[in-house]
Formats: structure tokens, sequence, C-alpha cells
């Protein structure tokens, strides 16, 4: 009998009952008695020395209570903001690791760098002081973008590092691969920039920090995506608070995309300045503060070959890449432009040698970390947009090429040249399904009628594949990760036969206070509705590390499935007590515990109650209670792939390119909730579609001011940019996790940006355009227009 609420139902996200009626609780809405407000003062500077703080006027502000600086915190030994990852260069040389200050020391290092914060009765209070507080600058020269900061004679950051390199690092083989370009029949070429992009979430960062003097007792209540780290790296490394004394908290969070996933200088300083002022302190961040404060994401100029045979075959790829890591290094900053981008080149295809360099620069700007996706979007445009300039110039058609090119199902496993091993998959399947649906064939009928209409229409395609479900801790710390990356899962039965789920990982939009109890419905034959998920809170919460990298269902859900087998267990202990028969003769199905070939049975229900009332139990053999706990490690990252197609349409008049189909075909595993994932990779994939067509995040070269700082100037797509979306599924289950899931919550990021470019390229390649860089804007396609109508005049 089908479960109606377990594995492959679609049924709606209970969450949405509370965020649906504008009840969630986010950070935002915590009062605490006698609270405070915090405001930060923020560098207007790209590169300065800080020369003075004169604090006078600010203190005299009525409602001030305090005003913290670096000064401060040096006093009160305050750590720096520890970075989570240490990747490890070229022979052998460990990255570059200055330290981060939660408040400026000496210098700040990019627009936006906190100075000082202030504490005071009311927000308006706050900004007056703020705007009180005279900071002597000594404003320095700026490097902005990481080609000016590589210069010769370019502003030194750090002085102990003077070439503003963090870390020179390469994967694969070189010789090999240089032996591939020497056997090459053809070499496709591209140089690239990836945009640099602004997460926004809807709901901005915020914190609350609280002492209670009576327990030396600290609680932060963030908008995190990993309570736990957070707990351990400001707990340990910065403010120095024993473990079983601080409590962090991330409540309902309004989105993260990666933005909400490091620990931040502001997580600290309210903390410790909450227990400085012996009151609660919270601190909203502005919309526009959000642009010059969140870490930023992507940010990279690369240059890419691909040697084919004459046949079209790939033979080996060489990549160098420049990755902006901005003014201090980010948890994940350095794990993100290189074990997260370099292992994910191979793609789908059969490519025999890879080599990749990257070198990871400090630069006057925010701080680049990991954004959905994570170094595997960048590394999909790469790829698939070399595939493209490679087909278009050996005369092969698009959709062939990759045929020729693509790892057959029957050769998984698969180990490429850059470190992975993919465990199953079938790229092909999806490919030709994409095709087929997108009808690839038919595109030159509705190119004639746009063309008919003045209008260019161009056809792209993208396959793909990525690694998620971080990560096996093993292979993790092997790439440099401080910390091991497993998760946890407690199932607390309760003597109704209701059940509590506390998981390791963070909801913060993915729907998994629907889709953990789908699978504890599925695997107690209870309903969903009769299953709690929390998550969260270190106080309620046993040891886990939150969400990101697609991470969630495989670990977490893995975690959940060996707890609930071990709660099982537990059940066929008490069922064979119960019915007087040997626990090898007890099977379970759909939540009923029954002697085999027998009619005797005791429901789930019948047991839970048991277990809470264990009159006549044999106690030397049998505990009393229905709670189990599981720690799930996996051994290999899980790898969903897929293909997309997008058509576009450009009005030659203005440059605006109007996306009018978007096909994808993902291969995710075994699915939990069809609608869940569905609306997962159409959330991805608008990402991915804001990042080729509009988003852009603009520092000007020459002061390192940032041009792009509020949504006059960044444009986020909206929903009148995005046509109905076609998404399909289609399922071969990971091999080395219990639910043969793979992650499917940055899919949609990763393939979208090369397939609308590539359809872009299409569309303009009767100029002779052969790459057009990210965002498709209409001022730069008119440009480009305009360009090759002087040039093919001049000719
Ligand atoms: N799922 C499923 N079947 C599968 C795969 C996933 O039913 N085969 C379900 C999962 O059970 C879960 C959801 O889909 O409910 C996403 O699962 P998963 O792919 O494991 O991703 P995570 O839950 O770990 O979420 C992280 C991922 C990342 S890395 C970013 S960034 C991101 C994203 O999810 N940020 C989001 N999706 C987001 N969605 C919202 N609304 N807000 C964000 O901040």
């Amino acid at each position: 009998m089908v479960n109606p609420t377990g594995i492959g139902a679609s049924i709606l996200r209970k969450e949405d009952r509370r965020f649906l009626t504008g009840r969630g609780t986010y950070v935002a809405d915590i009062k605490r008695p006698d609270m405070t407000v915090g405001v930060f003062v923020r560098s207007p500077h790209a590169h300065a020395r800080v020369k003075a703080i004169e604090l006078t006027a600010a203190l005299a502000v009525p409602g001030v209570v305090a005003v913290l600086t670096g000064d401060d915190l040096k006093r009160d030994g305050i750590g720096a903001i520890p970075c989570g990852w240490c990747v490890t260069g070229k022979g052998g040389v460990p990255m570059k690791e200055p330290p981060h200050p939660a408040l400026a020391q000496g210098k700040v290092r990019y627009v936006g760098d906190a100075v000082a914060f202030v504490i005071a009765e009311t927000l308006a209070d706050a900004y007056d002081a703020a705007a009180a507080v005279a900071v002597e600058y000594e404003a320095l020269p700026a490097a902005a973008g990481v080609l000016n900061a590589l210069k010769p004679g370019a502003p030194v950051i750090f002085d102990e590092i003077p070439d503003n390199i963090c870390y020179d690092w390469d994967l694969g083989d070189r010789e090999a691969t240089e032996a591939a370009f020497k056997r090459a029949e053809h070499i496709a070429r591209v140089r690239l920039v990836n945009n640099r992009l602004v997460g926004n979430p809807m709901e901005p960062r915020a914190a609350v920090g609280e002492y209670d003097w009576t327990t030396a007792q600290h609680t932060l209540w963030t908008t995190s995506q990993f309570p736990h780290i957070v707990k351990l790296l400001m707990g340990n490394f910065v403010l120095n608070i024993p473990q079983h004394k601080l409590r962090v908290v991330a409540p309902d969070v309004g989105g993260g995309f990666g933005v909400k996933q490091f620990h931040y200088a502001e997580e600290a300083v309210v903390t410790w300045a909450s227990a400085k002022v012996g009151r609660p302190v919270k601190w909203v961040c502005e919309r526009s503060e959000g642009f010059v404060s969140d870490a930023h994401g992507r940010d990279h100029v690369t240059e890419a070959e691909l040697a084919l045979d004459a046949s079209g075959k790939f033979l080996g790829l060489r990549v160098r890449t420049i990755a902006n890591m901005g003014g201090y290094l980010s948890t994940f900053g350095p794990n993100i432009p290189s074990y997260l981008y370099g292992p994910l080149l191979a793609g789908v295809y059969t490519t025999p040698a890879i080599y990749c360099e990257v070198k990871a620069v400090f630069t006057n700007t925010l701080p680049v970390d990991a954004y959905r996706g994570a170094g595997r979007p960048e590394a999909t445009f790469v790829l698939e947009r070399l595939v493209d300039i490679a087909a278009n110039q050996m005369g092969i058609d698009r959709a062939e090429i990759r045929r020729r090119n693509t790892i057959p199902k029957n050769a998984y496993p698969y180990k490429t040249p850059v470190l992975v091993e993919y465990d199953s998959g079938d790229p092909l399947s999806c490919l030709e399904k994409v095709l087929l649906v997108a009808d690839w064939k038919g595109f030159s009928k509705r190119k004639a009628d746009s063309e008919r209409r003045g209008k260019y229409r161009g056809i792209g395609l993208c396959t793909f594949a990525e690694a998620c479900g971080l990560a096996p801790s093993r292979i993790a710390a092997q790439l440099g990760a401080r910390g091991g990356l497993f998760e946890s899962s407690t199932v607390r039965v309760h003597p109704t036969g209701h059940v509590t789920v506390i998981m390791g990982t963070h909801n913060h939009g993915q729907g998994h206070e629907t889709t953990f109890a789908q699978i504890t419905s599925e695997k107690l034959g209870i309903p969903a509705d009769n299953v709690e998920i929390v998550f969260g809170d270190t106080d309620k919460v046993q040891f886990g590390l939150g969400t990101y990298g697609s991470r969630s269902l495989a670990v977490g859900g893995s975690a959940l499935v060996k707890a609930s087998d071990k709660v099982i267990l537990k059940g066929k202990k008490i069922a064979a007590h119960m019915l007087e028969a040997s626990e090898s003769d007890i099977a379970f199905t759909a939540g009923v515990f029954r002697v085999v070939g027998t009619d005797r049975q005791k429901s789930f229900q019948e047991i839970a109650l048991s277990a809470h009332f264990p009159i006549n139990y044999p106690l030397e053999v049998l505990e009393p209670g229905l709670e189990e706990q599981a720690f799930y490690d996996p051994v290999n990252f899980t790898f969903p792939s897929g293909a997309h197609v997008a058509e576009v349409e450009i009005d030659p008049e203005t440059g605006v390119v109007r996306l009018l189909s978007y096909v994808a075909v993902d291969d995710v595993g075994t699915i939990i909730n069809p609608m869940i994932v569905k609306g997962q990779i159409h959330g991805g994939l608008v990402q991915g579609i804001g990042q080729a067509l509009c988003e852009n995040c603009v520092y000007d070269e020459a002061s390192g001011q940032l041009l792009s700082g509020s949504f006059m100037d960044y444009c986020m797509p909206r929903a009148d940019d995005i046509p109905m979306m076609h998404v399909e599924t289609l399922s071969t289950a990971c091999t080395h996790n219990p639910l043969g899931v793979k992650g499917c919550g940055e899919l949609g990021t990763i393939g979208s940006p090369a397939t609308v470019i590539n359809a872009v390229v299409d569309a303009l390649g009767h100029l002779g355009v052969t790459h057009v860089d990210m965002p498709a804007s209409p001022s730069r396609i008119w440009g480009i227009i305009n360009n090759a109508g002087a040039e093919k005049a001049a000719e």
C-alpha cells in the first residue's frame, strides 16, 4: 500500500501554514527585556589607515549606551574571525591567512568594513550617535579588481602579503594535458569574466546577543544556516566562551542562499557587546547595508582552452582562473574557487586530461564566499561555453558534440581526472529528453518566425554534473576542511506514537519540515502530520553542521534513516517481548510489527506506549523508552546531473534579451517530494537566469567604491522576466546513501547561466559573436550589436 504522506508524495509544505500567514518568527522579531539596539559605523573608503576615532560627540548623544571599537576588542583579548578552510597551493605552500578583526584595527580594507559599534536605547538614537562618531582616515590607493591587484606596484592590502596572492593552486595532470593539446586537431579558446553577485535573501541578516550573569550564559539569535558552526567558531576561536555556556539559535530564516552560511563579525560583536553592556543588544541589517556587509559570490577572470581531435572528441582541458577573495577570508571563501570548482570541470564528459590553475587574490572589496552553487556554476560556465565555441568552429551540431563526449550510463562509477568519482548517472538520457521536450529540431522554424518580426532568436544547451551532499569528512579533511561534515538526527517517539525529529540541518526555505516528516512517515509507517521537525537551536539539537552544499537530504536525511532504523530495531525487541516471540521472527512493515507467518501483531503506537509503561520488561536486556540518535558521514559526494535548453529572443533596437522558454531535465536520484524538488529547481533556475541576464555587482576599479549598492543599480530578476519553466526529473539512484538521493537545491543555479548565455551567443552568432560576458544586459547587448554593425560597415 502506498503511503500517502511518505516518500514520493507531493504533499504541501507544512511550514507554509506559518509563513504564508505571516506567523514566522525571525531574528528581527525577537524581543528581550531591557533590549538595546546596535548600529555599525562602516568605512566609506575601500582602503585607508584609521588614524583616530573620536567618540566624545557620539557618547554625548542622548540614549547612547556605549560605543565600541577595535581597540576595545584588543583590550578584551577578542580573537580574529577564523576561516574554516585551508587551501594548500602549488608546492605544498599553505594559503596566506591574514587576521580578520571583528572591528577594524589600524586599517579598513573595503567599503563597509566595520569600524565601530554604537549601542543605544532606540534605533534613532543609535543612528544619531553613529553619525557623530568621527573617524580620521588616511585614504590609500585601492585595488578593486583581481587584475589590478596583481599588477606590479599594486596597492598592498596586507603588509605581510606584498603580492596580494592568497594562494596559487592547481589540480590535474599538467603533462598529460599539455600532451593532449600537442595532439589536438582543434583548440577552442575563451576568456571570460564570471560576474560578481550579491545574495540578497528576502530577510536581511540580523543578530541579538544576550548575557545572563547569574549563569554566565551567552545566547545569540542569528540569521544563520549553521548555528552549531557559529557556536564553535565564535565561542572557541573569537570570544573564548566555553561551549556549554553558549547557545546559538537560528529561528525562522528568510532565505540564505549561502550568504548566511558564514560566521560573520557582526555575530561576535553583538554577543560580546551584550555581555559588556549587561543588556541584550539587537542589530538588524539594513537592505543597503547588506550590499556592503553580506559576503558576495563568484567574481572570476578565466582563460580556458579545450583540445579536440578531428571528430570533435575532447582530448584535454586547460583552465587558468583568477578568483577574488576580497579584503579578508570568509569562512569557506578559499574553498569555493578551488575544491568546489576544479573537480567540476570534467562535467559529464569523458575528457581524459584536465589541468586547472587558480590564483586567489586579496582585493579591496567585500569578502567573497559561497553563493548558491558556489564554484560549480563557475566551472560549468567555463566548460559549456568552450563546448559551444568548439562545436560552432568545427561545424558540429551542439547537441551532437555533447553526445559524442558524454559519459555513457554503463561507464558509471566513473572516475574523472580531477579527483572525484561519480557513483551514478545517465546524462545521455537527460540530454535526449531535453532535446525532445524543447523541440531542438524544430528551432529553425521558430527562428525564421522571429526574423520575420525583426528579432534575433537563439537556442542554448548545457549539460552538467555537480558535486553536492557536503561532505565525506575524510575527503573534506584531505582537501583542507578544518572540521568534519557529517550530520545527525534524533528520533524521539512519544508514548502516543507521535514523533519529534531533531535535525542538525537548518531549514530556511527548503521544505525540510515536510520532506523529513515524509521520510519518517515512510520509515515508521505513521502520517507525516504525526511528526514534528526541530532544528536551529544548539540547546535543543545535538551537534549538527547545518545546511549548504545541497547536503541536508543526502547527509541529514541519511542520518534520519539511520536513527529510524535504530527505533525499528528497538521496536522489534519490544514487540518480541510483548508477543512472546523471538526478535528474529519480528518483521516491521507499514507501521506494524508482526510475528512472521502469523496474525499476531502490534502497531507502532502500541509499541511506543509499551516503551513508556514497561511494567513487566526484562530490564537486564530491554531498556524502557523509544528515542534513538544517529550520526551519518557519507562515503562520497552525490552527483546530480542535468541537461537544460533555453530559447531567447533579442530586440536589436534595444538590446533587450527576452527569455522565451526554459526546459530542464535533472537527475536527482530518488525523490522525496516531487513538488518541493521542482520548486527548488525553479528557484535555482531564476537565480542563475538573474546572473546571466541582469545581476551584476560592480566596483569602481579606481576607487574601490561599490557602484551597485542598492536595488536601483543591482537588478534582480522579477516574475515577468521569467517564462513558465518546464522541469522534468529522471532518477538514477545514488549508490552510497540509504535513500538513493542526490541534492537538488543548487542544480538550477548551476546549469542556467551557461544555458542562457549559450542561447544569447547563438542569437548573435550571425554577427560573428562567439562569447558574451554576463550579465547579458540590454546595454551590453545593444553595444555588441552596434559595434558589430559598425565593424561590418567598416569592412
Ligand atoms: N529533496 C527531495 N528529493 C531529492 C532532493 C531533495 O525531495 N532527491 C528535497 C529535500 O528533502 C529538501 C529540498 O528538496 O526539502 C532541498 O534539499 P537538498 O538538495 O538536500 O538541499 P538543502 O536542503 O541542503 O538546501 C541547500 C540548498 C542550497 S546549498 C542553497 S544555497 C539554497 C537551496 O538549497 N538556498 C535556499 N535552496 C533554497 N531555497 C530557499 N527557499 N531558500 C534558500 O536560501
